[in-house]
């Protein structure tokens, strides 16, 4: 049994919790770190030095890093599902997951602080704005490659879906003022009729 450390709104874990879905992996999931703590503790650390969440456990192998554990399920217990059949499809996919770590996350990870994590009297409109300019810029990549698209990657759904389509809700539920963006939102709506996706996605963001 696959054993997975990390509270379910963590935007990390539940990039693992919907990738096992996808693929009817049964897992053990512990409350792990935010208002659970646990994750600084030496034995934790012992496993995930960064004392971040997710962490996963299959037999002796363990494992830190969302989109690697994604990788490593799909590569393991896929059987060729969440993966397009292509090269090229597979590189498309793989794009979309590293773009979100190193360009889109520094983008609304600061808006996310500044609305959801804040207290709305404690709230800057100016920081708020500025991180809202940011994210727009990066959705406004992802708008137009979805241009004619149903999925970000060979126009089936992948795991290069998931990382981003874990914030597209929380971006349909952030307290802003979206621009219009036709592309995203289809894509995003077709998200939501995915079981995993209700599951472990549509739940409140905290
Ligand atoms: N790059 C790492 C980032 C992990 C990360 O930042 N996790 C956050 C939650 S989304 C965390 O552990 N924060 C501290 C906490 O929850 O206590 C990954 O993708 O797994």
């Amino acid at each position: 049994m696959l054993k997975i450390w990390g509270r379910t709104d963590s935007s990390n874990v539940q990039k693992v919790l919907w990738c096992c879905s996808e693929l009817g992996l049964e897992f053990d999931r512990l409350d792990w770190g935010g208002k659970f703590g646990g994750n600084k503790d030496q034995a934790y650390l012992d496993m995930n030095p960064n004392g971040l969440v997710p962490t996963l456990q299959d037999g002796s192998f363990i494992l830190w890093e969302s989109n690697s554990i994604m990788r490593y399920l799909v590569d393991k217990y896929g059987q060729g599902r969440l993966l397009p059949s292509t090269p090229e499809g597979r590189a498309d996919a793989n794009r979309w997951m590293d773009w979100q770590l190193s360009v889109f996350n520094p983008t609304i990870v600061p808006l996310f602080f500044a609305t959801i994590r804040t207290p709305e009297d404690k709230r800057d409109p100016k920081a708020v704005q500025a991180a809202l300019e940011k994210t727009t810029q990066a959705w406004r990549i992802v708008e137009n490659h979805l241009n004619g698209k149903k999925y970000l990657a060979a126009d089936e759904f992948s795991i290069g879906d998931i990382p981003l389509g874990v914030w597209a809700y929380r971006w349909f539920n952030l307290p802003i003022q979206r621009p219009e963006q036709r592309n995203i939102t289809a894509w995003y709506e077709r998200l939501t009729q995915r079981k995993p996706y209700q599951t472990h996605i549509m739940i409140p963001v905290t």
